[in-house]
This record gives structure tokens, sequence and C-alpha cells, in this order.
């Protein structure tokens, strides 16, 4: 297959990306390397020293002797240049990551707020209206999330894969229906997904798109067999207050032995994939798209779930780090329950790669290399969910010593 990977330089593309092109796709990325800005913006950078884009390419022609196409494009305000490139290269599928994803960056100010709605609504549109308008066949796998079915909304009734059997009440008696779960987005980035489905749905009936729209966990971990082929290939490793979740980060913490910064009492339930998974998962979700003219398909991409305050604890036996509460900058439940189905993936193949102390030492390992590039006072999330809300101080000012080798 060709396959566009919109979005290919970020956290989830880059694997993909190299993973779909060693599988023998021919694969091209589609990035406007906005995440890169966002970066200079936060004055932060990567844990691991990430090349540029076209250095990335071609270290992995020299590793695989396989040649990634990329066009520095952005879809949010582009979008004549994409039908052209639609027009022109034919794709067969293309996976859509291209947006800005980070729920704290969404809540930061009322210019990131807006930012991320703009450029997440205008990019999903774009994509689906250069579809029609260029009579494309290709099929579209969007990356999703858990966070729009909301915590705690079901109690502890699993979630269902995107569509939920409701009952309505005629005067002739009770409908079956299914409809798209209901939306329960807790921030603005969020919110941009569940407005996604919208779309999604609409495109599907009206223009028959076949679309598959993946609602992913939190991934954890950085590297794939194809990212660890070359220093220069290695992938975004997101330690920052806004950008980085919640495993990477306690893993990066223990590393430099700065304390494990739980927000709240860590009641949190959330989901989880390994980036080994999440590329899988893209595969099988290209292999069995849609047919033309049905509702969108949903995947629950998600492998395991855990409570933020169980994960600290695993981490900190694992390496004796402490454990800190903090003062939680988010508005979101205390406690919540969570339990995913994810039967689709499991039947057509998916292997989970659960989380195991070796995965999580390998993890910690890529930390501790590269432990001087994290600046300590980028470590906590500063970015409120309503002015007013307290924040925690540094926990650390600077970089402890490394401990010398043995
Ligand atoms: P990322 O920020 O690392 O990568 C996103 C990429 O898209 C970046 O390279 C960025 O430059 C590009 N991009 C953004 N807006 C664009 C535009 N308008 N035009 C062209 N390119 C644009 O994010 P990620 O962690 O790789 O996430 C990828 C997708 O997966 C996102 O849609 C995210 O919502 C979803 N997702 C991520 C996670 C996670 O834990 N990282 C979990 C669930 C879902
Ligand atoms: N948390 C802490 N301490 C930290 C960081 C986070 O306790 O240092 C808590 C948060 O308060 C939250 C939970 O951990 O309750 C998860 O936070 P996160 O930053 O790891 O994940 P989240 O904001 O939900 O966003 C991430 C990705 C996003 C994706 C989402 C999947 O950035 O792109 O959509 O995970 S999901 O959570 O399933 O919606």
């Amino acid at each position: 297959m060709h396959v566009f990977v919109l979005g290919g330089d970020g956290f989830c593309g880059w694997p993909t990306a190299l993973y779909l092109s060693d599988r023998g796709h021919e694969v091209t990325i589609v990035d406007n390397l906005s995440r890169r800005e966002i970066d200079l913006e936060l004055e932060v950078e990567s844990l691991t020293p990430i090349r540029p884009i076209g250095e990335r390419l071609r270290v992995w022609e020299q590793v695989s002797g396989r040649r990634i196409g990329m066009v520095r494009l952005d879809l949010a305000t582009e979008p004549l240049r994409l039908a052209a490139l639609l027009t022109e290269l034919q794709p067969d599928a293309i996976v859509h990551f291209a947006e800005q994803r980070a729920a704290p960056y969404s809540m930061r100010s009322t210019a990131s707020k807006r930012y991320t709605v703009d450029n997440n609504v205008r990019a999903t549109h774009n994509l689906l209206s250069a579809l029609v308008a260029t009579d494309s066949r290709a099929a579209l796998v969007h990356l999703g999330t858990m966070g729009v079915y909301g915590y705690g909304w079901s109690g502890s009734a699993p979630i269902p894969e995107g569509y939920l059997s409701v009952k309505v009440p005629t005067p002739e008696g009770d409908l079956e229906r299914e409809i798209l779960h209901p939306a329960n987005a807790g921030s603005v980035y969020h919110l941009t997904k569940t407005l996604d489905q919208l779309m999604f749905a609409f495109y599907a009936a009206n223009d028959r798109i076949r679309i598959t729209d993946l609602h992913q966990g939190i991934v954890w971990g950085t590297q794939t067999p194809q990212t660890a082929r070359d220093e220069r290939l290695v992938n975004r490793f997101d330690y920052d207050g806004d950008y980085g979740t919640v495993l990477n980060r306690f893993l990066m913490q223990a590393a430099i032995d700065h304390p494990l910064t739980v927000h709240g009492t860590g009641g949190q339930t959330r989901a989880f994939i390994h980036i080994r998974d999440t590329v899988r998962c893209i595969e099988i979700a290209l292999e069995n798209p849609p047919a033309a003219g049905d509702r969108p398909m949903v995947f629950n991409q998600v492998t395991e779930t855990y409570r933020v305050r169980d994960l600290a604890k695993l981490v900190s036996n694992l390496t004796g780090v402490n454990i800190a509460n903090l003062p939680n900058p988010r508005q979101e439940a205390v406690e919540n329950d969570l339990v995913v189905r994810n039967d689709r993936f499991l039947a057509l193949g998916l292997k989970p790669t659960t989380l195991s102390e070796g995965l999580l030492d390998e993890c910690t390992n890529i930390a501790r290399r590269y432990r001087s590039r994290v600046d300590p006072s980028k470590i906590i999330s500063r970015s409120v969910w309503r002015s007013g809300m307290v924040t925690a101080d540094d926990l650390v000012t600077e970089l402890p010593t490394a401990p010398t080798a043995v």
C-alpha cells in the first residue's frame, strides 16, 4: 500500500512510518513540524535528542534501503495543497496523527485553546473534504482518544468500542438503537477529538468514506525495533509538564531521582498502551478497513488500565524513588474506575505488550542515558484548567549529579 502518515514526525507517527516502511509499504510523511515549534515556544526539548526530519529520513534509507517521502504541509491552513497531493500521489490509505495532542497545552492559555481547536478541527475537516473533492479511494485511520468517553460517566460498566446500545422510548414501545457513546471531554484537546467523531459520522454516511477511529489510551515507552536501529532514528520522549505523559514522566523522574509527581491522590484510572503496540494496531487497522457506506469503525486501542498511584508505587518499588502528592492542576475526577473493551484488536491478532519490569527498565535506561538533557524547571505541570488553581513549586531545582559508574 502507499500510506500517507499525517503527523509522521511525531511521537506516534515517526515509529509508525518506520514500521510500515519496514513492512514493505510505500510511506509518505505529511507534517508541518509544528510540534518542534511548540518545543521552542515552551523552551523545552525531547529528552532524547531527535534529529531533523531530513536527517532521520536519510538515516532510515541508509539502514533499511527504503525511502520514505516527506511533504511539509499544514493540514489546517493548506487544503488546496493537500488536495493536489492526494491527486498526485493517490494514496491507498491515510493515517491521521496530525493534531495538537497535549491536554495541558490545550488549557494553557486562551491562545492555546484557540490554536488547538483551529488546528485540530480544521485539519480533520480539510482532510475529509479533500478526500471527497479529489474522489480519493483512500481508507482513513484516525488517532482518537479514550478521553472522548470521559472518566467515571458509566461507573464500572465496560466502555464499548465507540457505540452504545440504547432504548428510545416511543408511544409504540422501545426502539433499540446504537448511538455514538456520549462525549465527555475533559479538556479542550479532548473536545476536539469529540468533534472529529461527529465529522467522521457525517462523511462516512454522506460520502461513503471508509473511516476507522482508534480511541487510544496513553502511550508509553519510546523505542521500537525500527527506531532503535540507529541512534539518529531515536523517537521523541516528552517529559515536560505539558507534553510529558504520566508513565514516561515517572520513568524519567526516577532516572534523575526526582519525586514522582502524582496529581492529588492519584486515584485517576487511565488506559495505557506501549508504543510497540501502537504501531502494530495501526497496521491491523489498515488491513481491516470498513466497507464504503459503513459507519466509522471504532477500536479501543488500549491494552491495560492502571490507577496513577499504583503506577507510582510500581516505579517507586523498582527504583527506590519517593512519591510526592501534588495539587492537581486539572479539573478531573479524583477517583474513577475504568473498564474498557478491546476485543476487536485482540480478535484481529494483537498480542498485548503488558507493563513488565523489563520494559520499564528499558525506558528508565533511556531516560538515564539522556538525563543530562533534563531541565528540572520544566517538570512540574503548571497549565491549570481554571485560573486560580494552585500548582506545586519545583521539587528539584538542580539536576542531581549522576551516580558514579562502578
Ligand atoms: P505529537 O505531537 O508527537 O505528533 C503530532 C504530529 O503532528 C507532530 O509531528 C506535528 O508537527 C504534526 N501536526 C500537528 N498539527 C499539524 C498540522 N496542522 N499539519 C501537519 N502536521 C501537523 O503527538 P503524538 O503523541 O504522536 O500523537 C499523535 C496522535 O495520536 C494525536 O492525534 C494524539 O491525539 C493521538 N494520541 C496520542 C496519545 C499519546 O499518548 N501520545 C494517546 C492517544 C492518542
Ligand atoms: N498525571 C499525574 N502526574 C503527572 C502527569 C499526569 O498524576 O505527572 C495524571 C493526570 O492528572 C491525569 C493522568 O495522569 O489524571 C493522565 O495524564 P497524562 O498527561 O498522562 O495523559 P492525558 O492528559 O490524558 O493525555 C494523553 C495524551 C493524549 C491522549 C490521552 C489518552 O497526551 O494525546 O489522547 O493521553 S487518554 O488519557 O486515554 O485520553
